[in-house]
């Protein structure tokens, strides 16, 4: 009996070739052949349970900051939620590693306090506000949305946050501005793989103003019941649901108002595969992969992709 083990959430093995990452990761692969299979061998004999509570310990002092929200019920979704510790070992942050599994290890240097985030362009009240200032005031709530990856693999997720529309109400964007470009933290003392000088960092990200003012899209500073673990793009980041998450930037310290239409990390380094709208779209297969269907991580299950992730009610107009 003692023999018989039950595997963990994050044991579970994954199968799935990564995608977003090949880009980079085929052109590191050259350059660090050989390397790459000892460093694979020592990690496979990694103790599971060790693990496990590396990891608890990792994420108890964000989940001892909980947050008071109210759920807001107009968002819930019919799929299950994802584990919490699935969510939290499977993450895109590049500026930490590109590999999904570890970056929860590699964000110990994170300092996510004092934060500010400054909005300015074309706005009549540009302002600088810190963020605990920020949750202070804006009308923070618990949806659960469907989230879905570019690389086709998917989860639901409770985050907590506020509708960005709430914060740009506040700054009053002028007539010209059109879209909002929004940027990521650049310390690369805290984020080793912003040394890696064959990426453009800062990460960047922009919306249309019409799609940053649509009431799905939320500013999110918390995830099931607490803050954001820095994993998750602490202490605040973009969640557009009904986009690939590429679009969703973590740990966002601008937010501008442009009436020029903003470049994109991922549009600059592969311009083919990744666009700016990134609608997700179950008929239109990214260059290398199909995205008819999407894996739900932690389940094994494969689901059918959803058009707009299943918010076309809210969104389908914005594209007319
Ligand atoms: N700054 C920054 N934001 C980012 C990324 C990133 O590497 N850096 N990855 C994006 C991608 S590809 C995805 S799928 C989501 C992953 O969010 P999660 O780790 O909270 O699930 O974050 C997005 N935001
Ligand atoms: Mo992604």
């Amino acid at each position: 009996m003692a023999y018989i083990k039950v595997p963990k959430a994050w044991e579970i093995p994954e199968n799935q070739v990564t995608t977003e990452s090949d880009y980079i990761d085929r052109r590191k692969f050259i350059k660090n052949l050989g390397l790459g299979s000892a460093g694979a061998l020592l990690f496979s004999s990694t103790n599971a349970c060790a693990q496990g509570s590396a990891l608890e310990k990792q994420l108890e002092p964000f989940r001892s900051q909980t947050l008071d929200a109210k759920k807001n019920e107009n968002f819930t979704v019919e799929r299950q939620i994802t584990d919490e510790i699935v969510a939290a070992t499977y993450n895109n942050y590049y500026e930490f590693t590109t590999s999904k599994s570890t970056v929860w290890k590699r964000v110990e240097k994170f300092k996510t306090r004092p934060w500010e985030i400054e909005v300015s362009g074309l706005v009549e009240k540009p302002m600088t506000l810190d963020i605990d200032d920020l949750i202070k005031q804006m009308p923070i709530e618990e949806r659960i949305y469907r989230f879905r990856c570019v690389e086709a693999w998917a989860m639901v997720v409770p985050w907590i946050g506020f509708p960005m529309k709430a914060l740009l109400e506040r700054v009053q964007p002028k007539a010209e501005a059109k879209y909002v470009r929004m940027l990521t933290f650049l310390d690369p003392e805290m984020a080793p793989q912003q040394n890696d000088f064959r990426l453009p960092w800062p990460y960047y990200e922009g919306l249309t103003l019409a799609e940053a003012m649509n009431d799905l899209t939320l500013l999110t500073v918390g995830i099931y019941g607490h803050v954001l673990p820095p994993q998750h793009g602490a202490p605040i980041r973009l969640i557009v649901p009904w986009k690939y998450g590429f679009k969703s930037i973590k740990s966002v310290v601008s937010i501008e108002l442009t009436d020029k239409k903003p470049r994109t990390f991922w549009n600059t380094l592969a311009p083919r595969e990744y666009d700016f709208e990134a609608n997700v779209n179950p008929n239109v297969p990214h260059p290398r992969w199909s995205q008819a269907s999407e894996r739900m991580i932690g389940t094994g299950k494969r689901l059918p992709t959803l058009i707009y992730n299943g918010y076309g009610e809210a969104v389908a107009h914005l594209y007319k």
